[in-house]
This record gives structure tokens, C-alpha cells and sequence, in this order.
């Protein structure tokens, strides 16, 4: 049993930022295609009296402050870790001006949603960069509904600082067209690593390890608890923001019934003890407000618990430290979600090999999509190829000794093999972990026409090659 006083005894001071890693071989050619688009900034109109956009979101330097002595100098979305919570609904067109205020080129991703390649987010699909002082006005028709979140999608390299490594997160929910509440309310929270030094592994490859881990930006013990009465069922909505990092959570004293992954409703809904988020994946699961006490909803390794990753749940009239139970295993399955397959649609195969090149001891690995890394595997005689109104199925090869979660942008897939399954149904995603040496199986509907980005959303290593882009013709 861990409760949060003891929790916050193992805290180190790191109101400094650690050393960045020192320089190593980057993806250059990536860096300067970047830079190069910054100039392209969407312009705003240039006339002073241009109507206020729906939302703004301001992108700029920002202390967080997780505990008193975790204080990380970072770039965040209007002053706040995560970002505000944006409430959209399906079908209603909605203007969002983003202004960066931060010393770099900014670009937000609306992670989920349909858009149009030149809004989406990405600048291998053609969304343009935000210049530093500049301000980008888009319009958004919000769809599907359910889960989603924007994020930033710039490049980090050897600073551990930048893109998914700093502050720059926040929730966006797609209110559907009818909403039938079966809950009292609704909880979010996202799980978060910060300040990463790159460490050697056993196999002498690099990857980043982390000095703390938040909910919503706070150590353990330092955030306003959940506050809840007996009887209530909350809602929770969580998000895996880590840059690399996969997380499991445990809500002690209590199951999770899972009602959605990644924002899309499941077939029926099942009750689990504990989560997995893959980064970038999202839970929705109710709680039963049904065990009154002051709890830990945290981490289920300990470390990481220790490490600052867990929240307190509080009833009302309760008192008393709160309490931890540990669970002996790691539990997940995706195939809890799905159901068996009752037939096979007819997809046309795309095969996508993932890989990595060891480029020695002490340095990152490169990363491989059929032989090669981003961009050769995305020119005009590699890049896959999708015809509008086709339905295609992605075979998801991983030879590499890693897990890495997967994403598509632009569309939903349907899950059909994860981890060695049979065929499975009815369990719709956006990102899926594909463990080391397996193959995975999602099916998606050509539906949204223009460059499409799919990558590992593992920012170390998206930013050595993990990424390509599918061309509609
Ligand atoms: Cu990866």
C-alpha cells in the first residue's frame, strides 16, 4: 500500500531542467523541410476588424509547476497544462485562431477528427506552419464525435524539451448530434512524462527515460483530488500525452467499465481492472461511485507511481490518507473490445514492414517502413496509393524489438488481428499498439481525399523515419 505522503518523499528537485542529450545524427533532411515551411504561415485577414474566432488558443512559454519542487520550463497552450478542453459538436462548423507566441514554428494536429490535409495538422500532409508572432484562422466541421485531442506535431530531435515532450496537449471533445448522458459527469485526464534524458538499454540502443510523470500536470499528492459522492457514475476520459511512454492505470477500490477506445463507442461495453494507453490512445470508462474512502487512481508499476503518476479520489465526508492497492499483474487485451468476426469484408492489402537500421552503440536507432525512412518511402514511385470509395486493409508488419503505437491521421480503422488474434469486429481505433515481432490488421474506407499521414507516435521515433504518406489518386 503507497499512499501520496510517502509517494512525495521520493521526489527530487529538478527546478532545473536536465542537460539536453548530447547532439547525435538526426533525421536533418526532416529539420529543414520544416524549417522550410514555416514561411508559409496561413495569413490571418488582414483587416483589424476580422470576427473573433469560435476558440483561441495561444501557444507560448509556460512554467509548469507539477509539484514545488518539479517546476518544468516548457510551451503550452493558453497558460495551462493540458490545454483547455475544447467542446465541439458534430456538424457544426467551428473557427479556431492559433497564435504562436513560442520562439519556433508551431503546428496543431486535431488528433481524430476528418479534416481537410491542409488544416489536419501535419506538415507531410501540406499544413503549413505557424511562424513565431504569426496566427493561423481555420475553420473545423467537427466529426466523427466522441474522444479526440489536439496536440502539437513539430519535431524534437535531440531536444528533449520540444514537440510531445513538453506541455503541449489539451482534450477536444465532439459532442454527438444526440447525447444521451448515462452519467453524472464527466472527468479528464491525461497522463504525462517530463524531462526525458536519453538512457542506453540493454541492447546498447538509446530511448528516453523520464524524471516525472503527472495527471493533468501534477505530481501525485500536489492536484486538486476527484471529488465524487457515493452513488455518482463519473465519466472518465483518459489520454496517454506521452511522448514515448506506455501507461497502465488502476483505480483502487474500483473497476473500469470501458464504454469507448480512442472516443469510438465499443460494440458493448466491458468492466476491467486496470488500463492500458499506448501514446496518443484514449480511454473512456464509467466509474461506479460505489466504495466510499479517499483513493489513489495512479500508475500500476510502482516506480512510476513514485514518480509522481497517480491522482486522489475523494468522496465526500471521508478522510484518511489515501490508499493503494496493488495489483499483482499487468491485464489488457484489445480483444476484450471486439467481437469475432462474422464475415470478411473485401479490402485490398496494403503491407507495411516496420524496422529499425542500429546505427551503433550509444546512438538512436533509424527507423524503417518497407526499407526505408521517411520521406524516401513517401516520393512519388513508394508512396502507397488509395482510390476514393476503397476499402483497404493495412497488414502491420513489426520485425523491430520495440512496440510501437500506430496512427493514422485523417480516418478511423477497424481493428481485425491484434496481437496474433483471430479475426475480430467492430472495434474502431485511430492508434494501436503492435507489440515487438507480431502483425496487426485495421481496415479503413478511402473516404477522405489527400495526403494522408501514418506513423509511430513514439516522437523519438517519428522523428528518425517512422512515419509515411499515403497519396489518394
Ligand atoms: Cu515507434
Amino acid at each position: 500500500m503507497t499512499v501520496a505522503s510517502s509517494a512525495s518523499k521520493k521526489l527530487r528537485d529538478t527546478d532545473t531542467m536536465p542537460p539536453s542529450a548530447p547532439s547525435r545524427v538526426l533525421t536533418r533532411r526532416r529539420f529543414s523541410q520544416i524549417s522550410g515551411l514555416a514561411a508559409a504561415a496561413l495569413a490571418l485577414p488582414g483587416k483589424s476588424g476580422a470576427a473573433p474566432a469560435d476558440i483561441s488558443l495561444e501557444i507560448a512559454p509556460y512554467i509548469l509547476e507539477a509539484s514545488p519542487k518539479h517546476r518544468f520550463r516548457t510551451i503550452a497552450y493558453n497558460g495551462q497544462v493540458p490545454g483547455p478542453l475544447l467542446r465541439m459538436r458534430q456538424g457544426q462548423p467551428i473557427t479556431v485562431a492559433i497564435r504562436n507566441l513560442s520562439p519556433d514554428p508551431e503546428v496543431v494536429h486535431w488528433h481524430g477528427l476528418f479534416l481537410p490535409s491542409g488544416i489536419d495538422g501535419a506538415m507531410e500532409e501540406g499544413t503549413p506552419m505557424i511562424a513565431p508572432g504569426a496566427t493561423a484562422r481555420i475553420a473545423i466541421d467537427p466529426d466523427p464525435p466522441g474522444f479526440r485531442w489536439y496536440h502539437t506535431h513539430s519535431f524534437a530531435g535531440s531536444d528533449l524539451t520540444k514537440a510531445q515532450f513538453g506541455g503541449q496537449h489539451g482534450f477536444l471533445l465532439v459532442e454527438p448530434r444526440e447525447n444521451p448522458a448515462r452519467y453524472d459527469r464527466e472527468v479528464f485526464l491525461a497522463l504525462h512524462d517530463w524531462a526525458a534524458r536519453m538512457m542506453g538499454g540493454g541492447d546498447g540502443a538509446m530511448s528516453p527515460a523520464y524524471e516525472a510523470s503527472t495527471v493533468n500536470g501534477k505530481i501525485l499528492g500536489f492536484g486538486e483530488p476527484i471529488r465524487v459522492r457515493h452513488g455518482e457514475r463519473v465519466l472518465l476520459h483518459l489520454l496517454n500525452s506521452s511522448p514515448t511512454e506506455v501507461h497502465w492505470i488502476a483505480c483502487s477500490g474500483h473497476g473500469f467499465q470501458v464504454v469507448a477506445l480512442d472516443g469510438n463507442d465499443l460494440p458493448q461495453p466491458k468492466t476491467v481492472s486496470m488500463l492500458r494507453l499506448a501514446p496518443a490512445e484514449r480511454v473512456s470508462a464509467l466509474v461506479q461511485m460505489n466504495n466510499p474512502g479517499v483513493w489513489v487512481l495512479g500508475e500500476v508499476r510502482k516506480h512510476i507511481q513514485a514518480a509522481g503518476m497517480g491522482i486522489v479520489l475523494e468522496y465526500a465526508n471521508a478522510k484518511g490518507k489515501p490508499l493503494w492497492n496493488q495489483p499483482e499483474r499487468l491485464l489488457w487485451d484489445y480483444r476484450d473490445f471486439a467481437k469475432p468476426a462474422a464475415s470478411t469484408a473485401q479490402a485490398t492489402p496494403i503491407e507495411l514492414v516496420f524496422d529499425s537500421k542500429f546505427r551503433g552503440h550509444g546512438n538512436e536507432e533509424q527507423w524503417l517502413i518497407n526499407g526505408k525512412s521517411y520521406p524516401e518511402n513517401s516520393d512519388d514511385s513508394n508512396a502507397p496509393v488509395l482510390h476514393t470509395g476503397q476499402r483497404y486493409r493495412l497488414l502491420l508488419k513489426n520485425k523491430s524489438a520495440d512496440d510501437h503505437p500506430l496512427h493514422l491521421h485523417r480516418h478511423t480503422f477497424e481493428v481485425r488481428r491484434g496481437d496474433g488474434s483471430p479475426e475480430l469486429q467492430g472495434l474502431h481505433k485511430d492508434v494501436l499498439l503492435v507489440r515487438a515481432g507480431t502483425t496487426a490488421e485495421v481496415e479503413f474506407l478511402a473516404d477522405n481525399p489527400g495526403s494522408t499521414l501514418f506513423h509511430c507516435h513514439q516522437q523519438d521515433h517519428m522523428d528518425r523515419g517512422f512515419m509515411i504518406v499515403f497519396r489518394y489518386v
